[in-house]
């Protein structure tokens, strides 16, 4: 195998590496394993291999990296990107080894809705958003006229994103676009991204060496990809440029004409915290289930303080990201919007309550209650596994928490007279254990 990745080396880069040199050493090491058996120079030749290999492989990605490079080149010109743009960019574009390696990352814990929230939702976060929407009243105030998002959700969006432009992100957008369209994971979405990025570099709103972003390519203050920067971002200061990294003004512009596209309701808020009666049947909370705020009423869900924000006849649905044991929220029309920014819920009711905060309402009436145990991807699929045995459809065995293995969790609780919330701990995790042995 080494003979032949070292064949490799040999066609991609013979003064790097003398493939003779490799293979003399292959062979002096495979007579000193037989004939000599000092511990210390096994170990030295065990290293070389290991290193050897090491390089062997970056050497080959690197081959087919700038194989792939030279395919984008021609695409690229092919989807009308000016040769110049092609050619300074792509000529110059480096794999990014670690970008592969943060995009095969996959936590080891499952993320709770505490965890999520308490690390975003911190007095500082809160005062300071308070600081900064005084500090741009004038400029947030004109956004809010023009487009109907009020200061204080592009304030949220802004402090969850970049903590307020206090971190954008240190990558080369190109490079890692580039990286990761060469990668056969999500090659044609990051491939087209990449060629966006191209284009607006084409059009001159950045230069290539300030486009720097997320190892995934988000970018500036709200962290735009670039398919989401060319169709809303705007050139708000009047300067010629859409420049989201030194322009708060074309940020805040963007980030509200993006939300204004995705329908946002200037009569709506995002939700409010409801309170929910004893015997509050928790198969109607989910996302799907819209009702008109009327039917919740009936159904005994009240606001935990102050007056309704929906009108009645508005459709709102009810979740309880903690389980029934933490906060309920009712969520509007505007709550999807948020979604569609970042498809998590936990994103969306972390910018709503945010947003509440930085004007001065209270922290939750129902906190959510502290994360006793953390749950581990492996748990997660065990999880799977009985509730399949059960005869209960939990989705796929992949240690993560979908809709369908809520749904699964719920059928379980109401099969045992649990109160059936959908909601996973460590005493839902054993209850299963134990039916399913
Ligand atoms: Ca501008």
């Amino acid at each position: 195998m080494l003979i032949v990745c070292a064949m490799n080396v040999r066609t991609v880069n013979k003064q790097v590496l003398s493939v003779q040199f490799i293979e003399h050493r292959i062979m002096t090491m495979l007579r000193l394993t037989i004939t000599k058996h000092t511990e210390f120079k096994i170990y030295t030749q065990i290293v070389f291999l290991f290193s050897t290999l090491f390089f062997c492989s970056a050497l080959a990605a690197n081959q087919q990296f700038s194989q792939c490079v030279t395919e984008l080149k021609s695409q690229a010109r092919q989807q009308g990107i000016s040769s110049n743009t092609v050619n300074t960019i792509l000529d110059n574009v480096k794999y990014l080894a670690r970008v592969i390696e943060l995009d095969r990352r996959q936590p080891e814990f499952t993320q709770t809705f505490v965890g999520y929230f308490n690390a975003r939702i911190t007095d500082e976060r809160i005062r300071n958003g308070q600081r900064l929407l005084a500090e741009h009243h004038k400029l947030l105030g004109k956004i809010e006229q023009e487009t109907g998002i009020p200061a204080k959700y592009l304030v949220s969006f802004w402090g969850l994103e970049t903590n307020y432009g206090g971190y954008f992100g240190n990558w080369s957008v190109p490079d890692s676009l580039a990286t990761l369209a060469c990668d056969p994971r999500r090659s044609a979405f990051f491939t087209q991204e990449l060629f966006n990025a191209l284009r607006i570099i084409d059009a001159g709103d950045i230069t290539p060496e300030r486009m720097v972003g997320s190892w995934a390519g988000a970018m500036g203050h709200m962290q735009f990809m670039p398919s989401t920067f060319l169709n809303y971002a705007k050139d708000a200061d009047g300067d010629g440029r859409r420049d989201l990294w030194g322009s708060l003004e074309d940020a805040m512009a963007s980030a509200a004409n993006f939300l204004r596209k995705m329908g946002w309701n200037p009569d709506l808020e995002w939700g409010q915290e409801v309170k929910l009666p004893s015997d509050f049947d928790y198969s109607l909370a989910g996302s799907n289930h819209q009702r008109t705020l009327s039917d919740w009423a009936a159904l005994g869900v009240t606001p935990v303080s102050g007056p309704d924000l929906l009108p009645t006849g508005q459709k709102a649905a009810l979740l309880v990201p903690a389980g029934h044991r933490g906060p309920a929220f009712l969520v509007t029309h505007n709550f999807h919007v948020i979604m569609r920014w970042n498809r998590s819920e936990y994103y969306a009711l972390s910018v709503g309550h945010l947003a509440d905060r930085i004007k001065g309402k209270p922290a939750l009436f129902q906190q959510p209650p502290a994360e006793a145990n953390k749950i581990t991807r492996e748990q997660v699929r065990q999880l799977q596994r009985d509730l399949h045995a059960l005869g209960i459809d939990a989705g796929g065995v992949d240690g993560v928490m979908g809709p369908q293995t809520r749904k699964a969790i719920s059928l379980f609780q109401q099969k045992t007279q649990r109160i059936a919330d959908g909601h996973l701990d460590s005493t839902l995790l054993e209850a299963v254990r134990t039916a399913a042995r």
